[in-house]
Order: structure tokens, then C-alpha cells, then sequence
């Protein structure tokens, strides 16, 4: 069994290469050219016998063709496009980009296949809840708490926010078309986000849980003074202080943007999981992945700030509108009973074991 992975060296495009390198995959990862090194999170398997790191972009059609000549032949070979401009803020500033990688790139990959003749090829693509925007149903009423509640699924309609979730939905379209034009044994993830240690940095859980990181191992420098307890001393609106004279250096406050959105947030590795599942099928499908459960950004903060022993988080954090979007997505939260049902997939992660891991991943706990 082969599988080329686009997006490999990204957070989920390494889970995925430790999971099925694991079950015996031969893995080609493609990555495009960068002035820096962007293998961190797959330097563990960069040497692994049954791994090869081609160089690839998924803006650029002729480098696909060349992989897929190289590697899309034989029995069973699967094709995971994770590969995206994946910043949801960022695609308002790179809107251009965004879309040349986000929504036509995925065409790219595509037509590649059906030009190369390559239609054995079983296809997932990274689709988002994200595409999903302002769009929910209510459908269940909840008999002990007496709300109703809201959520997303496989029939919910799209009404994207922002032009990263307009190129997922294009891309979405794409792969339907593909999978009923041409009959490609094509699948798309309707994810909703989902984390961990080796998430991107500038999304906010990770921010979160690195800047606690820093800050425990600044606050641990500083032992002599906090043994006496003392932070905030000399309160300021950008800097933490210690109640010490002598030590005029502050850290820093946490700055973040809007903390009433609610996410569904789950452990990246349960979903990749979830996506190789839905390439074993014997037929093509969508299916939502997700934990059903949804939390604000301040529940993330005070959940994440709790770990390490603080319960006043807003004496830390600076609300800074340089990070409010121009649109936002208020609220996502998904029902996963199709996967459930038909792939046997479930997280296997909860919220709590979730902000667990982040926090002690970065402040080495
Ligand atoms: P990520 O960490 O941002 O990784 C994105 C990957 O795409 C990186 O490896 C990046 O390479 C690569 N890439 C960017 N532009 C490329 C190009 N032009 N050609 C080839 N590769 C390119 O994202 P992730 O969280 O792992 O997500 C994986 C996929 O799932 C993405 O498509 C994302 O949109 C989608 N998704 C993610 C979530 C989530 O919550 N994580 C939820 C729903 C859907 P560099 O290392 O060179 O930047
Ligand atoms: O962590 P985020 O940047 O993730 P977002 O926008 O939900 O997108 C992620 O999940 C999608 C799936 O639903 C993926 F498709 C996408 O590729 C990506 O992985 O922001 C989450 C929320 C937003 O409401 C944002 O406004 O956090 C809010 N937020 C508040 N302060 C912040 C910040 N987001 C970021 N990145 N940085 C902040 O300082």
C-alpha cells in the first residue's frame, strides 16, 4: 500500500505519516520549497526506510504530474490533500494565494489524476467546518438543560466567512464533481478543528498553550521573587510584573482577539484516523468529523490557565483588535453520527485531555 501525502509536513500531514508508516504504508510526503527548514514536525521519520520526501507544490500542476507518473501507479495507492493556506485570518490578507493553493490547487491534484489515467487512485481531501460559517440547524432539543441545541452536519448548508472557507467550499464542489464525473474514488473530511502539540503556533490554542509555556519557564527564572508569591505587582497593561524593585523586566501579556467564539475541538491524531477510515470504505463519501462538544475561546483560556495552577487568566491576557477578523464564525459544533454509523469513528480524546496535552507539551510539564 502507497500514500502520497501534500501537506505532510503540516500538523496533520505528520500524524498521518506516523499512522500509516505504523500499519505498513510505503509514504510519499510532498513539501514544497522553502528557504527554511519546514520538516520539524516529520524529522523523526525523515530517515524511516519506507518514507520519501518529494518536492512539490499543489499550486503547480506539472510537479503533480511528475509525482503521480513517479508514485500513482500500481494496485492500491491513496492520495490525502491536506495541503492548504490553512490560516483563516491570514486568507484575508492573502486572499490571492489562498485561493491558488486553498481552492485551485485541489483541481490541480485532480485533474492530474483523471489526465495521468490514474482513476484507481483513492482521493481524501482536508474539507473544513469552517465552510460551514454562520450556518446551523437547530435540531435537538436538550430535556435537562431545556435549550435547544445548535449544530452542524453532513446537510448542513455552506455559508462561508472568509475567503479560506469559499476556496474549501469550491474545493469541496470539486471533489463531488470529480467523484460523480468521473467516477474517482474521492472522499472529503468535513473537519472541525482539531489540535495538539504540533499545531501551528498563530492559531489560538497553540498560542495560548506556548505563550503558558513561556511564561512558566519565565516565571520559573524568576524563582528568588515568586517564592513570595508576588506577580502583578506593578499592574500594566502589556507586562506582568513580580513585586520586586530590583527586577524591573516584565513578561509580556497574552495577546488575543475575539474570546467569544466557540470552537469543537478535538485531538488531531483521532482524526487522522478518521481519514484514513474513510479511504477504506468500499465507496466514496463525506462525513463530519468531530466532537460534538463546543467552548469558547475564555473556557480554553480558563481551562489552560487552570492547568498550571492560575484561575485569574484575565490579569494575563490583553483583548487586542489587531486579531478580530473582518467576518468571524461564531459558533461551530458538529454532530457525528454518519461517521460514527458507517466508519466506526469516534475521538477518542475529550476537550479536557485535549488542553491537557497542549499545555504540558509547552510547559514541559
Ligand atoms: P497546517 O499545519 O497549516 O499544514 C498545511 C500544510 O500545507 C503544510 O505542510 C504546508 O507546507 C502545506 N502547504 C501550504 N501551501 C502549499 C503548497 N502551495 N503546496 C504544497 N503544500 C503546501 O494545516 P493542518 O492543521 O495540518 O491541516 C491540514 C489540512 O486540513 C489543511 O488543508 C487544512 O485547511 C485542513 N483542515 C484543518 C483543520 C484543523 O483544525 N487543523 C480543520 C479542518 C480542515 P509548509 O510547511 O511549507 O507551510
Ligand atoms: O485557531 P483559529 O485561528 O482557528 P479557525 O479560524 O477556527 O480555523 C481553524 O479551524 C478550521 C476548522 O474549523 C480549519 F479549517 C482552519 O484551517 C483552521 O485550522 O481561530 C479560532 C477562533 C476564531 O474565532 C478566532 O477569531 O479563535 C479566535 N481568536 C481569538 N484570538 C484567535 C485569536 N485566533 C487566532 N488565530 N489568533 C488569536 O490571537
Amino acid at each position: 500500500m502507497k500514500a502520497i501525502i501534500t501537506g505532510v509536513t503540516g500538523q496533520d500531514g505528520s500524524h498521518l505519516t506516523d499512522l500509516l508508516l505504523e500499519k505498513g504504508y510505503e509514504v510519499v510526503g510532498v513539501s514544497r520549497r522553502t528557504s527554511t527548514d519546514n520538516t520539524e514536525r516529520i524529522k523523526h521519520v525523515l530517515d524511516h526506510p519506507n518514507f520519501t520526501l518529494e518536492s512539490g507544490d499543489i499550486a503547480d500542476s506539472s510537479s503533480l504530474v511528475r509525482i503521480l507518473e513517479n508514485h500513482g501507479h500500481g494496485l492500491q495507492v491513496e492520495f490525502y490533500n491536506l495541503a492548504a493556506q490553512s490560516h483563516v485570518a491570514e486568507s484575508f490578507k492573502q486572499p490571492g494565494v489562498t485561493w491558488d493553493i486553498t481552492g485551485k490547487g485541489v483541481l490541480n491534484a485532480l485533474q492530474s489524476i483523471v489526465d495521468l489515467d490514474l482513476k484507481h487512485i483513492r482521493f481524501y481531501q482536508a474539507s473544513s467546518s469552517e465552510m460551514f460559517g454562520s450556518s446551523f440547524d437547530y435540531k435537538t432539543y436538550n430535556v435537562h438543560t431545556g435549550e435547544i441545541e445548535q449544530y452542524q452536519d453532513e446537510d448542513t448548508k455552506f455559508l462561508p466567512q472568509s475567503p479560506y472557507a469559499i476556496a474549501k467550499c469550491a474545493a469541496h464542489y470539486m471533489v463531488r464533481l470529480f467523484r460523480e464525473a468521473y467516477g474517482l474514488h474521492a472522499s472529503a473530511g468535513i473537519l472541525f478543528n482539531h489540535e495538539g502539540p504540533r499545531r501551528g503556533e498563530t492559531f489560538v490554542t497553540r498560542k495560548i498553550t506556548k505563550w503558558i509555556g513561556e511564561f512558566i519557564k519565565w516565571k520559573n527564572s524568576q524563582q528568588g521573587v515568586f517564592a513570595q508569591g508576588q506577580i502583578g505587582g506593578r499592574d500594566h497593561e502589556n507586562y506582568i510584573y513580580v513585586e520586586d524593585p530590583l527586577n524591573p523586566e516584565g513578561f509580556p501579556k497574552l495577546r488575543l482577539g475575539n474570546l467569544e467564539a466557540s470552537r469543537d475541538w478535538g485531538y488531531a491524531g483521532d482524526y487522522t484516523e478518521g481519514m484514513w477510515m474513510m479511504l477504506q470504505q468500499s465507496q466514496p463519501d463525506d462525513y463530519v468529523l468531530c466532537t460534538g462538544e463546543t467552548h469558547t475561546i475564555r473556557q480554553f483560556l480558563n481551562a489552560a490557565f487552570k492547568h498550571v495552577g492560575i484561575n485569574n487568566w484575565e490579569n494575563y491576557v490583553v483583548v487586542d483588535p489587531q486579531f478580530y477578523r473582518p467576518a468571524e464564525v461564531d459558533y461551530l459544533r458538529g454532530k457525528n453520527t454518519k461517521a460514527k454509523e458507517k466508519l466506526g469513528w469516534e475521538p477518542k480524546h475529550s476537550f479536557e485531555d485535549l488542553v491537557k496535552k497542549m499545555v504540558e507539551s509547552d510547559a514541559q510539564l
